[in-house]
């Protein structure tokens, strides 16, 4: 055994380790070149693969492939001796020394960026297969997918801007009730071209998609109307102000086979992603409360004369319900403690009530700010997310022992829209019609708490004497 044990070392140690990393979506003959060369300059073979919320944090919106199904497809190459995913920015460093690595390969088109890492071991840079890339067969597989957008509002350009970074994406006409606005915005935009004050007009344009943007009491009605027509959507959240009316709009988006999906951006972030990742491990033990904060002192001007009001609960609880359902799932109880003015909530905390007890308090506020940070506590430990934890870009896992602390760093580019904008395409392109980042059940939640609570101000109806 010890002879077996020694000439093993001797052989492990005779053998020279070659390392590289990559997306490798949609696999092709590039990617192949690429690694039949790194093969070639030694004995064993590991591949980095890279996995989507990585991808994503570094600006590769647009992979189409689950990183379970590229790992498989770089497994099932018999010359590749080792397969790992690579999960965050610093790993490749790690990796030279984890696995006593000889080379370190990768295309040319890398060239320079690399060089850090000889410090570790030997760098090589590989020629590059021109002609080639998944950006190109992304391209040519998928349709471009035209959108128009609803609404004229403070973040209008920046969709349109933030559109720029997703592939087969054309975002190029608006609709708004006011001619006048809507034709000085597509006057000189470079983007937007076309401009509407009939919705059924433009409804009948050549676009796949709309983007609603509007007052949140018009959501409903501009919903049903883009379903109806056939259309995509992606609207800002509430998706409606009333229990019913959001049931029919889920089962319209349904019965047409067309996806509805809540603007909240903050679900398709990579660092709010891979926070679920991390809780389901369990580091922090059992779940036992959520709170999150979200104030701002933008505040919606008041058109609708209706009991509903545009206050903190309509406009920013979708953000606080979407942390603590995704946490603690389905509330059992929900009770609101107001603060009221001008007959609209200022503020509310927001206490719900879930299985095995655990607790949620979210605090939403257009009258005042506050600290917006996040705080999942667990029996073993708790995450804190810093303000403004809706537009998270890292997150700590703390423990006792404050030696422990875990940080977790996942940069993402412009303002957050082209995350969110990516995945919906890319589930129209491939023909999904829900996310699993913002599910329908996901959807429902982050409304549940507004419509309880606009359920709540309805005039009691006399009882008949
Ligand atoms: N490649 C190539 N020829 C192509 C396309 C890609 O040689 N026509 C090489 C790239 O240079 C890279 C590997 O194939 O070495 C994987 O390419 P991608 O999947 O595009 O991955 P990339 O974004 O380059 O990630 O940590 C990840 C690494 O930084 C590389």
């Amino acid at each position: 055994m010890l002879f077996f044990l020694i000439s093993k070392g001797i052989e492990m140690k005779n053998k020279k380790t070659v390392i590289t990393y990559g997306t490798y979506d949609m696999l092709h003959v590039g990617h192949m070149n690429l690694l039949k060369r790194a093969k070639a300059l030694g004995d064993y073979l590991i591949v980095g693969v890279t996995d989507e919320n990585y991808d994503r944090s570094r600006g590769k919106l647009n992979v189409v492939e689950s990183t379970k199904k590229r790992v498989k497809a770089i497994e099932a190459l018999d010359f590749v001796d080792k397969v790992i995913v690579e999960t965050h920015k610093n790993q490749k460093a790690e990796d030279m020394v984890k696995y006593d690595v000889d080379i370190f390969a990768i295309g040319d088109d890398w060239k320079g960026y690399f060089d850090y890492l000889n410090e570790y071991t030997h760098v090589e840079y590989l020629p590059r297969t021109e002609g080639i890339s998944s950006t190109k067969l992304r391209k040519e597989n998928f349709d471009t997918i035209k959108m128009g957008l609803v609404g004229l509002g403070k973040d209008t350009q920046a969709f349109a801007d933030e559109s720029q970074f997703v592939s087969n994406v054309k975002v190029n006409r608006i609709y708004a009730k006011d001619f006048l606005a809507v034709k000085s915005f597509t006057k000189d935009n470079e983007l937007i071209k076309y401009g509407h004050d009939n919705y059924d007009e433009f409804l009948d344009t050549p676009i796949d998609a709309v983007y609603i943007d509007t007052q949140l009491s018009e959501h409903y009605i501009y919903i049903k109307k883009a379903l109806l027509a056939g259309k995509h959507v992606l609207c800002e959240n509430p998706i409606a102000l009333e229990k019913d009316e959001l049931k029919e709009l889920l089962s319209l988006a349904k019965k047409e086979k067309k996806l509805l999906l809540s603007a909240v951006k903050t679900a398709f972030l990579p660092a709010f992603n891979q926070l679920f990742k991390e809780l389901d491990t369990g580091v922090i033990g059992d779940v036992k409360e959520v709170r999150a904060t979200r104030t701002s002192l933008y505040k919606e001007k008041h058109y609708s004369d209706s009991f509903i009001k545009q206050g903190a609960t309509n406009i920013l609880s979708s953000y606080t319900s979407l942390l603590v359902n995704k946490v603690l799932g389905k509330p059992k109880s929900i009770t609101f403690f107001p603060q009221e003015e001008d007959g609209y909530d200022i503020n509310n905390l927001i206490v719900t009530k879930h299985k095995n007890g655990a607790l949620g308090i979210a605090n939403v506020a257009v009258g005042m700010k506050s600290e917006g940070d996040a705080v999942i506590s667990g029996t073993k430990g708790y995450i804190y997310i810093p303000a403004p934890w809706w537009l998270t870009k890292k997150f700590e896992v703390r423990f006792e022992d404050t030696h422990k602390t875990l940080v977790f760093n996942y940069e993402f580019e412009g303002c957050g829209l082209r995350y969110m904008i990516a995945e919906f395409t890319s589930l129209i392109q491939r023909g999904k019609n829900k996310s699993k980042m913002l599910t329908p059940s996901d959807i429902v939640g982050i409304n549940r708490v507004l419509l309880e609570y606009n359920d709540s101000k309805k005039p009691k109806k006399k009882k008949e004497k």
